[in-house]
C-alpha cells in the first residue's frame, strides 16, 4: 500500500534527491521500460549523482543521455552506473535513451 502511494507521489511531482554523506544529492533510478523516478528534483550548485540501474535487456534503454550536460553512459544490465553532474543553473533538463523514446527530467531549483 505504501509503495503504491509512494510511486503515485513520484509520478505526480517528482522525487527530491537525498543528500548523501559525501555531499552528493543522490537518487537511484530504475531503468525498465522507462525511468523510475522520471522526474528528479535537485538543488542548484550542489553535486548530483544519479545511480542508474538497468534491469532489462531491451536495446532501447542501453544508453542514457543528458544532452544539456554533454553526458552519456552505457547501462549494462544489472550494473549500477553513476552519472555525476553539477547543476549550476536552475531549470528543467531532460534525460533520455539514445533514441529519445524513454524520457525523464531533472528539475534544478
Ligand atoms: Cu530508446
Amino acid at each position: 500500500m505504501f509503495i503504491v502511494w509512494f510511486f503515485w507521489l513520484v509520478k505526480k511531482q517528482g522525487i527530491k534527491a537525498g543528500l548523501s554523506s559525501s555531499g552528493y544529492q543522490e537518487v537511484m533510478v530504475l531503468v525498465k521500460g522507462g525511468y523510475t523516478p522520471d522526474v528528479i528534483v535537485v538543488e542548484r550548485g550542489k553535486p548530483v549523482r544519479l545511480n542508474f540501474i538497468r534491469t532489462e535487456s531491451a536495446a532501447c534503454s542501453e544508453m542514457v543521455l543528458f544532452p544539456d550536460f554533454n553526458k552519456s553512459a552505457k547501462l549494462p544490465e544489472g550494473e549500477t552506473v553513476p552519472i555525476e553532474l553539477l547543476p549550476d543553473k536552475a531549470g528543467e533538463y531532460e534525460f533520455q535513451c539514445q533514441m529519445g523514446m524513454l524520457r525523464g527530467k531533472l528539475i534544478v531549483e
